[in-house]
């Protein structure tokens, strides 16, 4: 919140200094109270800078109840608080000393979900990044790396179990009936690695051993009744514990790891040291209750957070300004890992399209920040795709330039050289590149770089002397005038006419027929040589680079791809380049979308034809670009227009392909996915076709929907049902979505399908449907994901009607923004972004959009979290 009506205040990375106290120990006791919780801190200080005469500690929302300096009480006269801050005077000569700081706080008040708070009647605390603060006063930041004790004492029937970080040391019944429970984490780590847990709560357990043959209990904690849903995520974790050891000789370094499912969570999960805490609906799945996708979801999430142990715990941040540090490179980390357990290029594809839909927007509009940001009001603002997943590209592109051998050379020196610190993304790379050997002193500028570059590519071919000449030429306009050219890695193949791959015929990769070029230069051009007929270049192959390429390419040029290219993540991006172009055209031409050119359909026929190919990668492969991807290609967003073409074409081949896509729902629903491919394949597969089937608007494929419905004994097929008939009206679709919530209104996390599914529909009702929804009784904004099922899946995954032209849509969305701004104001903040995208779209709906940002900036008591998105939506 902000502090007075002053404009909040601006962190800068230049501003870093070290820390002139760091606490060596931290002692909690924390007595869980129904009217109010006391906290006990007794913390070791040492002196870090011998200049300084005041030791200044974080803290929002506490109620100060006394301090003790070595053992004496302080006066309120010796010491000085603010709503953030607890002043101590510390004399010079003090080199050492110990502080006992009680305070008081209110969990079950905690609305913000930030600190110490309550969900379905457990507590449970969330502390990264600056919520311990909201726990007791402490140096919050994490280059402060205490040793944490915990002792926690409470209601032992309300709250079985206590947990914490670490190892559990001592365990008791007090004289007064009370439980009292000690942790020990023998790791230091910084505050926002701690965690707490109290509740009654059920416990599935397992056990993994280490490859040095240590034994680790592995816990998952889960509201009762949820035990039979706990399966995957235990089978997740075994193989993240498992891959980690194999892929980087990593191993698991406590004899617990818990993991604890809560349904209040701000974000997707957290890496607390042993005491993972994640959102439930990255744990509960049962094929009856969780989609192929949330079954996904769930194996990178626990993944995520386990890597992070070594990326992230062992070695964290020196500042947030590292946060990519551990983020980017965690989720290049899961993003491996998926792809080895799963299909790679499927994996693949859907990590480029999670960056496609959410970093290149924010890369492009008045958000955009380099992967490391060089200020910030609010740090919580920063947990973003660009930090996340642009991040994870940058890892990604540093292993193809050093390739797999070097960089986990580089990877074990960074290990060895910063266990047990808190360093910089500048260390990380100086690591990198020690231990590979290679120079990264070009490529360092990623990291503070805002904006995708964009390639331009020319070719030139000479018949006489054989010679195909590509020339790259990078721009980037988001990042100042003239900038220096970035290191990007080009990893390309040639093809002859027939799509046959042309070995190399000199330069560094003779003989091959894909290779890594360094593109360093702002226009930098390629030869080779040895060819009678020219050449096709499959670039970028597998998305070796987060950039967009500008070329002007023929249909003929990238169906030809699209049939052919052995890259499949290149394949599949020919395939939407293609159609994105067809539909663009279309749009200019003020067409429908049903004339679709034969280069087009001829492709399409020759996938929708090729058993040899992943059923999931078919399905992929088969899907047309997102009419969010498609936006991103007009200068000026006409979601109408795009609505009605994609429709168009998704009938057109639904109608020209009607006996195919029949075929095919049957091969995938009665013949089981090949050996070598998941079940999950061929649902995906079964539903791409259901949805084509259904475009073509023949009441017959209501049946069909309606009959799987019935029949499905899966979220997966149960969810693509409701999908294929959510935009029509039919007493079908209305029938299917009134027996799914009759059937499922136990179970929040269906339910939120259930939301989501109405808040993208894209029927004349839709306004008014969420209208009625947001009234319904089991919709709340308290709980985020029910919040982010109905609203943040409307503002975000529904651009027609959220861009509706009455500007009610805005409207929506401005109000529970101004709602939650005080409640809960990390999630108010996370919902600003759409309205930010303004200047992408006429005028009419800039203005409607403005006008929405510019009351949100009016709120009484606006918070800094949303302040700082609203001004910089309406102002950058
Ligand atoms: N590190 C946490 C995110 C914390 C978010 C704070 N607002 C989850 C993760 O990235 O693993
Ligand atoms: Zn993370």
């Amino acid at each position: 919140m902000s502090k007075s009506s002053a404009k909040p205040a601006t962190i800068y990375l230049k501003d870093y200094k070290e820390p002139d106290f760091l606490i060596e120990t931290v002692d909690l006791t924390v007595e869980l109270g129904e009217e109010e919780t006391i906290v006990t801190s007794r913390l070791a200080i040492k002196r870090n800078d011998e200049t300084a005469t005041k030791l200044s500690l974080n803290g929002e929302h506490l109620t100060l109840q006394s301090v003790k300096m070595d053992g004496h009480m302080l006066t309120p006269d010796e010491y000085s608080v603010t709503d953030e801050w607890l002043h101590l005077p510390v004399a010079a000569i003090t080199s050492e000393f110990s502080l006992e700081i009680i305070t008081r706080i209110k969990p079950q008040e905690n609305t913000a979900l930030e600190g110490l708070y309550k969900s379905s009647g457990n507590f449970c605390t969330q502390c990264e990044a600056e919520g311990f603060r909201r726990i007791t006063y402490f140096l919050d930041r994490p280059d402060v790396m205490a040793i944490f004790t915990t002792t926690i004492v409470g209601d032992g029937d309300r709250y079985p179990v206590m947990l914490s970080n670490g190892n559990l040391t001592l365990q008791e019944t007090l004289p007064d009936g009370r439980k009292r429970v000690t942790w020990q984490d023998p790791h230091p780590k910084p505050a926002y690695l701690f965690a707490l847990v109290a509740g009654d709560l059920a416990v599935v357990e397992d056990k993994f051993t280490t490859r040095s043959g240590r034994d680790v209990k592995l816990q998952i904690f889960v509201e009762k009744g949820n035990e039979d849903k706990c399966d995957h995520a235990m089978t997740s974790l075994k193989k993240s514990m498992k891959w980690d050891e194999e892929k980087y000789g990593r191993e698991y370094d406590l004899d617990i790891f818990m993991i604890v499912a809560v349904s209040d969570f701000n974000m997707g999960a957290m890496e607390n040291k042993g005491l993972n805490i994640f959102n439930s609906k990255y744990v509960l799945a049962s094929p009856e209750t969780a989609t192929d996708a949330d079954f996904d979801g769930i194996e990178s999430v626990i993944a995520h957070e386990y890597f992070h142990n070594w990326t992230g715990n062992r070695i964290t941040c020196r500042d947030w300004f590292q946060l990519t540090l551990k983020e980017g490179l965690t989720v290049f980390r899961d993003q491996q890992f998926s792809a080895d357990m799963n299909s790679a290029p499927v994996q693949r594809i859907s990590d480029v399209q999670g960056l496609r839909a959410a970093q290149f927007p924010e890369d492009a509009g008045p958000l955009a920040h380099p992967i490391q940001p060089q200020s910030y009001v609010e740090i919580n603002n920063f947990y973003t795709a660009t930090v996340y997943e642009k991040g994870a590209e940058v890892i990604r592109m540093i292993h193809t330039i050093l390739g797999e051998e070097n960089f986990r050379k580089g990877m074990d020196l960074y290990f060895e050289r910063h266990d047990g610190q808190a360093v910089t993304t500048e260390e990380f790379i100086a690591a990198l590149e020690d231990g590979s050997g290679i120079d990264l002193t070009q490529f360092r500028r990623w990291y503070i770089t805002p904006g995708t570059p964009e390639i331009t590519v020319n070719e030139k071919f000479d018949a006489e002397t054989g010679q195909y000449t590509l020339t790259l030429a990078q721009t980037n306009l988001k990042a100042g005038k003239d900038p220096e050219p970035l290191h990007i890695p080009l990893k390309l193949g040639l093809l002859d006419v027939n799509g046959n791959a042309v070995p190399f015929s000199d330069g560094p990769f003779k003989g091959e027929t894909e290779g890594v070029f360094d593109l360093t230069k702002k226009r930098q051009s390629f030869t080779f040589s040895g060819f009678s007929t020219q050449p096709r270049a499959s670039l970028f192959r597998g998305f070796s680079a987060p950039v967009k390429i500008r070329q002007e390419s023929s249909d003929d040029a990238l169906a030809f791809f699209f049939a052919k290219d052995e890259d499949l993540f290149n394949r599949w991006d020919a395939g939407q380049r293609l159609a994105s172009n067809i539909l663009l055209k279309q749009i200019e031409d003020a067409g429908d979308g049903t004339s679709l050119p034969s280069a087009f359909l001829d492709a399409f026929a020759e996938t929708l034809s090729d058993k040899t190919l992943d059923r999931a990668f078919t399905a992929a492969a088969l899907t047309l670009p997102g009419e969010q991807d498609i936006a991103q290609k007009m200068p000026v967003v006409d979601v109408d227009a795009i609505h009605r073409v994609r429709e168009g074409a998704r009938r057109q081949i639904g109608l020209t392909f009607e006996d195919d896509w029949r075929r095919i729902y049957e091969e995938c629903e009665n013949a089981p996915s090949p050996a070598n491919q998941p079940a999950s394949s061929s649902r995906k597969l079964k539903n791409t076709a259901l949805s084509y089937l259904i475009a073509t608007g023949q009441e017959e494929f209501i049946t069909l929907a309606d009959s799987q419905y019935r029949k499905s004994k899966n979220m997966t097929d149960s969810v693509a049902a409701l999908a294929g008939l959510k935009d029509i009206n039919h007493p079908v679709r209305e029938a299917m979505f009134a027996d799914y919530y009759e059937k499922w209104q136990k179970d929040a996390l269906i339910v939120d399908k259930w939301f989501t599914l109405q808040a993208m529909a894209t029927r004349e009702s839709t306004i008014d449907d969420i209208k009625a929804l947001m009234e319904h009784p089991a919709f709340t904004l308290r709980n985020p994901n029910r919040l982010r099922s109905l609203i943040g899946a409307f503002a975000s995954g529904n651009p027609v009607y959220f861009h509706d032209k009455s500007g009610d849509g805005y409207r929506i969305l401005s109000g529970v923004i101004a709602a939650l701004n005080k409640t809960n104001p990390q999630i108010a903040a996370r919902l600003v972004a759409p309205l930010g995208q303004w200047r992408r779209y006429d005028k009419d709906r800039q203005d409607l959009m403005v006008t929405e940002l510019e009351k949100i900036l009016k709120l009484p008591d606006l918070s800094d979290h949303v302040y700082e998105m609203a001004n910089k939506s309406l102002h950058n």
